[in-house]
């Protein structure tokens, strides 16, 4: 893999800190490419984040070569979902950047479910 500022690990970076396990998160999924753990501030009654253990700051950083990777947090949300019995559905959200409100510049998927979704979102 091409080490390109965007995938080094970050000592800033929040989520970096919990695939360290410097800040504890409770891991419900874990394989050799990602990790889930319940949201800190649930917007659902399931709300888990799906991160990758490499560093990748946001989509809007992703490249080619990510590809496998970022199919791989699809495949693991999915694989939670089932896990999770969100048998009726469940939304999966990608903030990127400011203005598609992302907070922490580690790339992640929210996995949302547990009640019917809006659309649009706001
Ligand atoms: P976003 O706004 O899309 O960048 O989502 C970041 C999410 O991360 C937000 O919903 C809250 C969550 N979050 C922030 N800090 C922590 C933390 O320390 N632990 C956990 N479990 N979640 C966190």
């Amino acid at each position: 893999m091409k080490i390109t500022p965007s995938n080094i690990a970050s000592s800033e970076c929040l989520f970096c800190k919990i695939v360290a396990g410097d800040i504890p998160a409770n891991r419900v999924y874990e394989d050799q490419f990602c990790i889930g753990f319940p949201d800190i501030n649930p917007q659902a009654p399931t709300h888990l984040l799906i991160i990758p253990k490499q560093h990748i700051a946001s989509t809007a950083k992703a490249e080619a070569e990510h590809s496998a990777l970022l199919g791989s947090l699809m495949s693991a949300a999915a694989e939670i979902a089932r896990k999770e019995k969100l048998n009726k559905g469940y939304r999966i959200v990608v903030n990127t950047g400011d203005d598609g409100g992302q907070t922490v510049n580690h790339l992640h998927l929210h996995l949302l479910g547990g009640r019917h979704m809006n659309w649009p979102p706001g």
